[in-house]
Formats: structure tokens, sequence, C-alpha cells
């Protein structure tokens, strides 16, 4: 598949398996889990079609590995970034010392004031990784590093999960924790 239809169909999946499922037809299992079949079939239906094969390199290729097949590979689901209700079903996990967040300089007064936000995702979303972080912030602009305290918070009673593809997701992160890294 050449890359511009991957990308396509990559924000295509992103979509409906994140924010609109019902959209094309789909409802969600416990865990954000949509069978293959069905997601094959409304792909189909709804002008994006693919075959099973296409599925899975779109999945393995995916640069930020943004889905994953259950261990049975009849289930698909996005790993990260959902703004209709799912409980992934992460268990919580201890964090690095150190976590980052890029973000843009028009939200910095904000988040100075009242921490970070999920805004309309279901987590606030941090990396261990500040090149990963900073192309994150690059998306509106350019891009603010924040790097959070999370031994503290953690400590503090923060609880924090890691999602399949290693992003680090909390509920909210108080302005304590949050300083500027460059
Ligand atoms: C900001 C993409 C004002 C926050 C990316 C961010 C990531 C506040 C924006 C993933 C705030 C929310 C997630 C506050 C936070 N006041 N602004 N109190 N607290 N913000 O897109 O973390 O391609 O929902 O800094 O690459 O930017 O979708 O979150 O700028 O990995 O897989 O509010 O989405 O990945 O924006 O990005 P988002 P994010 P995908």
């Amino acid at each position: 598949m050449d890359p511009k239809q991957a990308t396509r169909l990559s924000k295509f999946l992103s979509q409906h398996l994140r924010h609109a499922p019902a959209a094309i037809g789909l409802r969600l299992e416990a865990g954000g889990w949509v069978a293959v079949a069905d997601l094959l079939a409304a792909c189909a239906a709804h002008s994006h079609p693919l075959t099973r094969d296409e599925l899975e390199d779109l999945v393995e290729d995916n640069d930020k590995q943004r889905f994953a097949f259950d261990e049975t590979g009849q289930r698909l689901r996005a790993q990260q970034g959902h703004s209709v209700a799912v409980d992934l079903q992460l268990a919580p996990a201890a964090p690095p010392a150190v976590l980052y967040h890029g973000t843009a300089p028009a939200a910095l007064p904000a988040i100075q004031r009242e921490g970070l936000q999920k805004m309309s995702r279901h987590h606030v979303h941090l990396t261990a990784d500040e090149a990963t972080a900073r192309r994150v912030g690059q998306r509106r602009g350019r891009p603010v590093l924040l790097a959070i305290d999370a031994a503290a918070l953690h400590a503090a009673g923060g609880v924090f999960y890691k999602s399949g593809n290693g992003v680090w997701l909390i509920e909210a992160v108080p302005p304590h924790y949050v300083r500027e890294a460059q």
C-alpha cells in the first residue's frame, strides 16, 4: 500500500475506533474492541475498503502503533486517544521519574494555573521520550516542552496507566508537578 493510502486509512480507523464508531455502524465492546470482520465490512461500506492482510500491514507499520489486535487476532482496538466512553481495562503502573508533555505557547498560562487537563480525550497523554513530546507540541506550532515530576505525583497517589503503545495516561496533572523544560 502506498504511504498516502496508508495515512488515509489510518486516519479513518483512528476517527472511528476513537471518536465516532456509530458513524460507520460500529459499537465498541468493553476494552474498546471491535470484531475485525465487522470493521472490514464497515470500512468497505464507507468508501475505505481494505483486506485483512492490508489491515495487518497497517497495524504493524503504523508510526505510533495506534492500533492493536487482541490475542486471538479477531478483534482490533485503538491503543489510546479515545473521546468516546470506553474502559481500556489498563492496569495502573509505576511511571518513570520524569515524563514529558509537548504543548503550544498559548496553552501555557492555563496549564500553569490549572495543570494539565485531559480536554476532549479520556486522559492526559504523557511520554517518557522528550523528542516525542516535542513532536506532539509541534502539531500546534512552536513546541513547549513540559517535564512532569511523575515520581512525586505517583507518590502522592496519582494513578498512571501505560497504553500498549507506550503512552503514559493519567486523569490530570496538578500545576505543582509541571515545569517548563526548555
Ligand atoms: C492542552 C496525538 C489549556 C494540551 C499526539 C494539548 C499525542 C491544555 C491540548 C496524542 C490544558 C489537548 C495526544 C489546560 C492540556 N489548559 N490547554 N489546562 N491542559 N492542554 O490532542 O497531548 O496522532 O487532546 O497541552 O501525537 O496534544 O492522535 O492531546 O495541547 O500522542 O495518535 O490541550 O494525540 O497522537 O490536545 O496529544 P490533545 P495531546 P495521534
